[in-house]
């Protein structure tokens, strides 16, 4: 015990090389348009090749700088410009500054006392979201994930109708209703088991063509509800929904929900950074007479995953009363500073990642002009997108887009003109997975396949990076003719 357990100076040796791997194999060829988006490899052969096995003696620098190297090599590349398959992508150099930050500080933003920059910056950013949401004040926390975002709503939604439910649970609550559409995202689901709430307590909303929630349909499933006996309590609209980009019409939403005393909750997970563009905040007229916001700035600001942010219009401390438990060993009320910057305590969480830091360096870096600018940028390669699709042969459109979710089948020759025979659409619904693996297996791009009600399986095209140009979009459409023109 007399001498570090640590060799101080060739763990920095060894990070100073990992840093140079990071940016050649990690940030270079990740945004390099000549690299391959992904190295296809067998899972049993990826096993081999990476030799995962955890032995009781550990292994020499180079063999670990190697190890580094091939962790990167045999990842997929989704800083890459032709890497379409999710809501996030690309590689953002400030935000990433952000993240290595917060490895590097490796602290929970649950007290001032050991993260008191990033709690900070945590309120500053959070202050930042609700002033665009339209709240002056109301109060917030990060969670990991758009997911726990939407879990932490139904939570405080139902404490606040039922604050004895924290302490004495389900038992003796009515049973509640929540309403979300059709198109609304699966953790609304999850949340309602995860919460005791029960599944078959969510009631799935009917959408329109476009994908948004009827209101009028709304009305009648808490008519139903309520006449079966049940309670509703919690609505959750979707400003952005996960296929289409649909937006649902949150003014005629938050009519019903003011006239029944119901919650109202916005999903803008995907579609809140809309809020910063001037051109498409309309999108969402009507989020400012919601309770709570969902909004992930990992998704089409380029953040980097994860930062959800969970926005609550209440400013008197709701979000504390529902979580809190003042651990005695954290949250020590007699403390020298003020307490109340001990924030962690509105979260479920202990250990919590601090992802506002990231979003806080990149709006320094762009300012709030420069987010807005990079939605429209989105938008508008959507646009031209758009317009090849309808130029195109083979190519057809799901529907037309309202944001940023392009979906289009790919119809090959052999199927073109036989939309009328009965196995037309079974054949079609087998067009997209079979393009979806020979550009995997090629490396050349990644874009997401989905079926949809009734809809067999289509592509959604989805554009978040600045970095990709006319060129990707043009070799993008290439690419898929080419892969799907023998099918
Ligand atoms: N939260 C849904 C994300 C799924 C996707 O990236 O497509």
């Amino acid at each position: 015990l007399d001498d570090p357990g640590l060799d101080i100076a060739a763990g920095e040796e060894f990070l100073q090389e990992v840093f140079q791997i990071l940016l050649e194999e990690g940030v270079q060829k990740s945004t390099d348009v000549t690299q391959k988006v992904c190295e296809w490899k067998e899972p049993q052969e990826l096993r081999e090749l990476m030799d995962l096995e955890l032995r009781s003696d550990g292994e020499g620098q180079e063999r670990l700088l190697q190890r580094c190297r091939d962790v990167l090599r045999l990842s997929v590349r989704t800083g890459h410009p032709r890497f379409f398959n999710q809501l996030f992508s690309g590689l953002d150099h400030h935000a990433l500054a952000g993240r290595f930050l917060t490895e590097t500080l490796n602290t929970s933003p649950y007290t001032y006392e050991v993260a008191p920059v990033l709690v900070l910056m945590e309120e500053q950013v959070l202050a930042k979201l609700r002033e665009l949401v339209g709240w002056s004040s109301g109060d917030g926390i990060f969670a990991p994930g758009g997911s726990m975002s939407n879990m932490l709503a139904m939570n405080v939604a139902r404490f606040r109708r039922f604050p004895e439910s924290r302490s004495r649970g389900n038992w003796d609550l009515p049973r509640l209703g929540l309403f979300a559409s059709q198109e609304s995202h699966y953790s609304i689901l999850k949340g309602a088991a995860l919460l005791g709430i029960g599944t078959d307590n969510v009631h799935l909303v009917r959408t329109d063509e476009r994908g948004k929630m009827i209101p009028e349909e709304l009305e009648k499933e808490i008519q139903r509800v309520k006449a079966e006996g049940s309670e509703p309590l919690f609505v959750c609209a979707t400003s952005g929904t996960t296929v289409l980009g649909a937006f649902d019409p949150l003014d005629a939403i938050a009519d019903i929900c003011a006239r029944h005393g119901l919650w109202l909750h916005v999903d803008a997970a995907w579609g809140g950074s809309a809020l910063l563009s001037p051109q498409l905040r309309h999108l969402l007229a009507g989020i400012h007479r919601s309770d709570s916001v969902t909004w992930n700035p990992h998704k089409l600001l380029m953040v980097g995953l994860q930062c959800s942010a969970f926005l609550l219009r209440d400013s008197s401390g709701l979000l504390q009363r529902c979580h809190g438990v003042g651990a005695s060993y954290l949250f020590q009320q007699d403390k020298f500073y003020d307490v109340s910057l001990d924030t962690g305590d509105k979260s479920p969480q202990c250990g919590r990642r601090a992802d506002g830091l990231k979003l806080w360096i990149l709006w320094k870096a762009v300012g709030t002009r420069g987010l807005g600018w990079r939605v429209e940028r989105a938008f508008a390669a959507t646009r031209y997108l758009l317009e090849q699709v309808k130029r195109r042969e083979g190519f057809q459109l799901v529907m037309e887009p309202e944001f940023i979710n392009l979906c289009f089948w790919f119809i090959p020759p052999s199927l073109q003109g036989q939309e009328s025979s009965p196995e037309f659409w079974d054949k079609l619904g087998k067009v997209a997975p079979a393009i979806k693996e020979k550009m995997i297996r090629r490396g050349s791009m990644m874009v997401g396949y989905q079926p949809l009600g009734s809809r067999v399986n289509f592509f959604r095209q989805i554009i978040t990076n600045p970095a990709v140009t006319r060129q990707d979009l043009d070799f993008f459409l290439d690419e898929i003719q080419e892969l799907g023109w023998d099918l």
